[in-house]
């Protein structure tokens, strides 16, 4: 699937070991254990409901090929990160067949398949001299000359140091693929065509991105003929901006940030958040719909885990589907998860019984579904990067029409109002209130002003155009 399919869509991230067990059972999953915990492809194939009930319309699993079998002192590749082989699949999480049947499945829900794929490194259990390179599969990369010399990452500032040196720790060392060898190149090209071919991937989200170079990804992505969406992990809007020449998509990392302070805290800054915003629509090739917006991932600590405040949740987890990018879900954000760092913020969702008159989970369905209602209203939403018309500490107005998006941090004591003088509706104009299924008129001037309180779902006031009855329902 192409960037234009892929931006009317919203994605539910998952890790597949904490996702779904196969038969449905709900085993112990100790997330400081660092260990498997049975999560499967079938099971993901067996909760599909449950993630399309919220409306989204596509999912990215963690990596699938064979990972580390050890159980190092920084766990098992539970995860997936940790390749050995990259022509085989993970056992653990099934077979061929099985992840051919997620993407089938998928497929004839009308959903997207996207896979976590890692080309930077291989994962070892000690450093050279002791690296056994023999282990690794295929044999492109069964000696120590297919790496680049050992060497840690020590110096972010110093690009080649990032993409030459290697990830990890001494426990699990990254060993660092030689991308700059033409036959290793070969194979990697060939290897991401086969492996979209083979389970019908409609996209790919790329780890470690910044760790190559630049210029590996045009012909990577080619090869693989689906939109990708890279993993930059780094703040500034001016570094992630290059990766946008080469890619079809970035996460949207330098947003995260300030997004995350802005909503933090009653005393976070919105308008940190708006100024970030407004660099990388002019700094990125194609602006901010070349983005993945995200709240949570597999890498930082839940939201919920510095954060509790529903009105401040509610907010922040609203910013992903009113802005420009494609919105990502990460799991368990909808139950109310709270885990920190990593591993904790990887717990297995089926402790949680899948439930879904949660309010969180309420509120996901209701955000997917105004930007779906916005997206089929106006042929211009995709192609209408977002304005910031009210820009306060603590208020937002993002428009991006039809959809106007009313955010605050004032949190849950608070009655927060916007004036929103020029919201470029028509005079008198209807509009319905997603979050409360109210309706709301704008004035003479096609302006808006609104009011919500005590920190409840109106609290996010976010407004869209009525293009059929207020509901939250997909199916
Ligand atoms: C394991 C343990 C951890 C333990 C760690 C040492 O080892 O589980 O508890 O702390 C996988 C696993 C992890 C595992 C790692 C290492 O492998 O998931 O559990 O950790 O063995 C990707 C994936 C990630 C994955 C890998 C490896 C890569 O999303 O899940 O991890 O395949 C760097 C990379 C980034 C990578 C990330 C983990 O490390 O660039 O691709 N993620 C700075 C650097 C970043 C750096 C980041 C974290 O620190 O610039 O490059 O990311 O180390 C902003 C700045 C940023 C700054 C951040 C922190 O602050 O602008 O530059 O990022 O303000
Ligand atoms: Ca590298």
């Amino acid at each position: 699937a192409s960037a234009q399919d892929w931006q009317k869509r919203s994605i539910y991230q998952l890790v597949t070991d904490r996702f779904a067990t196969s038969d449905g059972t709900s085993p112990a999953c100790d997330t400081s254990k660092r260990e498997y915990c049975n999560g499967t492809w079938q099971g993901v194939i067996g909760k599909l409901d449950y993630i399309q009930n919220m409306g989204f319309d596509a999912i990215w699993i963690s990596p699938v090929v064979a990972n580390i079998e050890e159980t190092t002192a920084d766990g098992q590749a539970y995860h997936g990160y940790w390749t050995e082989d990259q022509n085989s699949l993970n056992p653990h999480f099934g077979t061929s067949d099985d992840l051919k049947l997620l993407s089938t499945t998928l497929h004839e829900r009308s959903m997207y398949l996207m896979i976590d794929v890692v080309v930077n490194h291989m994962a070892a259990t000690a450093l050279p001299p002791n690296l056994n390179y023999s282990a690794f599969a295929p044999a492109n990369f069964s000696k120590s000359s297919d790496f680049h010399p050992f060497c840690w990452i020590t110096d972010y500032s110093n690009q080649t140091n990032v993409e030459q040196c290697w990830l990890g720790d001494s426990n699990v060392p990254l060993a660092d693929v030689d991308t700059e060898d033409p036959s290793i190149v070969t194979f990697l090209n060939g290897w991401i065509h086969d492996l979209v071919q083979v389970y019908g991937a409609d996209g790919i989200r790329i780890d470690t991105v910044k760790h190559i170079r630049k210029d590996f990804w045009p012909n990577f992505t080619a090869s693989a003929a689906v939109w990708s969406i890279g993993e930059v992990l780094d703040g500034d809007v001016q570094y992630v901006s290059q990766y946008t020449e080469v890619l079809d998509a970035v996460l949207d990392y330098p947003a995260f940030y300030p997004l995350t302070a802005a909503f933090g805290n009653t005393s976070g800054d919105l308008s940190a958040l708006a100024q970030t915003v407004q660099k990388e629509q002019s700094a990125y090739r194609l602006g901010t719909s070349m983005t993945g917006s995200f709240l949570e991932n597999q890498d930082n600590p839940r939201f919920q885990s510095f954060q509790t405040d529903q009105a401040l949740v509610l907010n922040a987890m609203t910013w992903p589907f009113v802005q420009d990018g494609v919105p990502i879900l990460y799991y368990g954000q909808e139950q109310g998860y709270t885990g920190a760092n990593d591993p904790y913020n990887r717990e297995a969702l089926w402790l949680s019984g899948y439930e879904e008159d949660k309010p969180l989970v309420i509120h996901v369905r209701m955000l997917n579904a105004a930007r779906k209602a916005a997206v089929a209203s106006s042929g211009n939403f995709l192609s209408t990067q977002l304005t910031f018309l009210t820009t306060t500490k603590n208020a937002l107005a993002v428009s991006k029409p039809p959809m106007l998006a009313l955010l605050s941090n004032g949190g849950s004591s608070s009655n927060p109002s916007w004036s929103v003088p020029n919201a470029g509706y028509k005079s008198g104009e209807t509009l319905i209130d997603a979050v409360s299924c109210n309706t709301l008129k704008a004035d003479k001037q096609g302006g808006v002003s609104a009011q919500s309180f005590n920190g409840t779902p109106k609290v996010n006031s976010l407004l869209y155009r009525p293009i059929g009855p207020c509901s939250h329902s997909f199916r």
